[in-house]
């Protein structure tokens, strides 16, 4: 899996697109290998996005893939005849004998999508209106999956959200100390186990199972770049059922704070008050019809709940020298734990009014 690829050579598996030209990597996702191809065409340039996914991960990439060929049949279906419709749902490319996957000799798993073009993803947000169309546009992913028909997906990870099960990793992590590090991240195990009263709040408020996202993060929603409409979710590996306040409260801890995951100075790392009503605003516009009593009562909450639980996986992950999340430089996973946990604290500080706020739109 941590071999170089040979990237060209998977890129060549696809449906026949032109002569390869090249492939450079794109994004910044923590876990698979995205790649921008590009093809000549009788003079043309065609380009779209190949992934290698990171099967340590996935395990079952087959399961996956099919996850993934459901949600986006369904979700075609439904953009059918809007305008624009194929930049609205990712769509994938088989493979020239028609198969969603290519296996590689090494046993690499690779997928290709369409290239969604003149749309942009974000590391960081930038105003209150992109809070308000990526909330929308997850808002309206979820809507759109109310009714796929059954079977129920693949759990593409088990328990991914399952928070006190992240957090029984997290103590196993410091008890074991794997790399020595425990004694580098004193504050940061100090504060995750003074949350550990959190971490079942969504498990015991018995609320429905849906198709959720699971990975709501901004970066995971392409803008328009002519209009900024959040015009198409991407990243379906982790489609699976869930609750959507995991999906919320992603959006929360990614989209109403514009430093970046891994910001150094953690004055800039803050809740702006904002950008939440614009993603409570923009979620529920699309949401609202479906969403029950109960799942709007912890939509406030679910932003600190999530924040602490990706907090705590990166923790997890630093004190276990760095073997899930992709690093790019040595502490990266520390510097990300604290931005996460910082965003906690800022969170709690205006946890009030976020509940008075989340009350006084659903009225
Ligand atoms: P990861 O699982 O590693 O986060 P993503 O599926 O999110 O991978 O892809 C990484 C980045 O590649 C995205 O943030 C986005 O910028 C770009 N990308 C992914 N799919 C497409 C697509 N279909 N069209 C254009 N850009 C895409
Ligand atoms: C990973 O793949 P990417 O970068 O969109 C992770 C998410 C985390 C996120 C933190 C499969 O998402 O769960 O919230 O990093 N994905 C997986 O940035 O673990
Ligand atoms: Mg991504």
């Amino acid at each position: 899996m941590n071999q170089a690829p040979n990237v060209g050579a998977a890129a060549r598996q696809f449906e026949n697109r032109g002569n390869f030209v090249a492939a450079t990597p794109y994004g910044s996702g923590h876990i698979n290998d995205t790649f921008r191809a590009v093809f000549d065409r009788a003079g043309a340039e065609m380009h779209f996005i190949l992934q290698r996914i990171n099967h340590n991960i996935f395990k079952n990439p087959v399961a996956m893939m099919e996850n993934i060929q459901r949600v986006t049949s369904h979700l075609a279906a439904k953009a059918a005849g809007e305008p624009d419709s194929e930049r609205r749902v990712i769509t994938l490319i088989p493979t020239q004998d028609g198969r969603v996957l290519h296996v590689d000799e090494d046993g690499n798993y690779w997928r290709a999508y369409h290239f969604i073009d003149n749309a942009t993803t974000y590391d960081a947000v930038e105003s209150v209106e992109q809070a308000f169309q990526a909330a929308k546009a997850f808002g309206h992913f979820q809507k759109l999956l109310v009714d796929l028909p059954a079977p129920r997906l693949h759990d593409t990870i088990p328990d991914f959200h399952h928070t006190p099960k992240r957090f029984a990793a997290l103590q196993a992590a410091i008890e074991s100390d794997v790399v020595g590090r425990a004694i580098l991240a004193r504050e940061e195990i100090e504060f995750a186990l003074a949350h550990q009263s959190l971490t079942s709040v969504l498990l015991d408020a018995n609320l429905p199972e849906r198709v959720t996202h699971n990975d709501t993060k901004f970066n995971n929603v392409m803008l328009d770049d002519a209009t900024g409409e959040g015009i198409c979710v991407i990243d379906l590996d982790t489609v699976m059922p869930g609750l959507v306040l995991y999906d919320f409260g992603d959006m929360v801890r990614t989209t109403t704070c514009p430093a970046k995951e891994d910001e150094l100075d953690l004055s800039k790392v803050n809740l702006h008050f904002p950008m939440f009503e614009a993603l409570v605003r923009g979620y529920l516009e699309t949401a609202g019809g479906f969403l029950t009593k109960a799942e709007k009562q912890f939509l406030a909450l679910s932003g600190k709940l999530i924040t602490f639980e990706i907090g705590t996986r990166f923790l997890t992950d630093y004190l276990s020298g760095d073997t899930y999340f992709k690093v790019h430089r040595q502490g990266h996973n520390i510097e990300r734990c604290r931005t996460q946990f910082k965003l906690v604290r800022s969170i709690e500080e205006q946890q009030d009014e976020m509940e008075r706020l989340v009350e006084s739109i659903q009225l």
